[in-house]
């Protein structure tokens, strides 16, 4: 079956016979793409998992920008000891939702045997970050730096509608490289890839039906805290 879902300028890297870890030469060091990692069963477990915690202990938030207060084009919500919030004081790990109060709900397993699989790191991750992208929902280039351990890798689940991911380098504004992802797929940035400018710029709207209310659910594993030596 051809693989579906690229978009031009990452075409010409992928071939059906690496199908299950695609790696590219011109993507940054550390970059991994693995298309429908997680299959339909998989995935409609992961958006029960989602469910199960938005209508429960961690209902959708809109974060906001610090200093300026304008609202994230994604609303978002926690799996794990720590989430990640925006507001108009700064971005932080906190370990409780910052309306209700109370903890985030557990990672679940799918995810946690996702980051022991993919990424081999001798600790697990301490915080998933659920953003949900409504119709015209993005995300701008940025890199993700409140972590205290920037040395861990980045996780990254898609559900539901495509979207086109793109990475660029260290340095913002740099020549950029676009991936269609779609639901199931995993990317994984690690080494130099963890501290690449990325982004999403568009979302194929109505492209899925996973998502009954619509739209692309994005889960992003990450550790915070440094790891221990002696605790290994
Ligand atoms: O939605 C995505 O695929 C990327 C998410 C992301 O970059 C982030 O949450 O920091």
């Amino acid at each position: 079956m051809p693989l579906q879902g690229f978009d031009c300028d990452s075409l010409q890297f992928f071939t059906p016979q690496c199908k299950n870890t695609l790696m590219t030469t011109s993507f940054p060091k550390g970059f991994r793409y693995k298309p429908e990692y997680f299959d339909k069963t998989a995935q409609i477990a992961l958006l029960a998992a989602v469910t199960d915690a938005v209508r429960g202990p961690a209902p959708f938030f809109q974060g906001k920008m610090p200093r300026t207060g304008q609202p994230l084009s994604v609303v978002g919500s926690n799996f794990g000891p720590l989430g990640w919030v925006a507001d108009i004081t700064g971005y932080r790990y906190d370990k409780v939702h910052p309306k209700t109060g109370k903890p985030w709900p557990p990672l679940p397993d799918l995810l946690l045997n996702l980051w022991n699989d993919v990424t081999g790191y001798p600790a697990p991750p301490e915080a998933c970050l659920i953003n949900w992208y409504r119709e015209g929902a993005t995300m701008g280039m940025h890199v993700d730096a409140d972590e205290h351990n920037l040395g861990a890798p980045i996780v990254s689940v898609s559900l539901g509608d495509p979207a086109r991911f793109r990475i660029g380098g260290p340095k913002r504004g740099g020549k950029t490289h676009s991936l269609k992802v779609s639901s199931g797929d995993v990317v994984i940035m690690s080494g130099a890839a963890r501290a690449c400018y990325h982004g999403v710029d568009k979302i194929f709207h109505g492209q899925s039906t996973l998502v009954p209310q619509g739209g692309r659910i994005n889960l992003t594993l990450r550790r915070v805290h440094k790891v221990d030596p002696r605790a290994l």
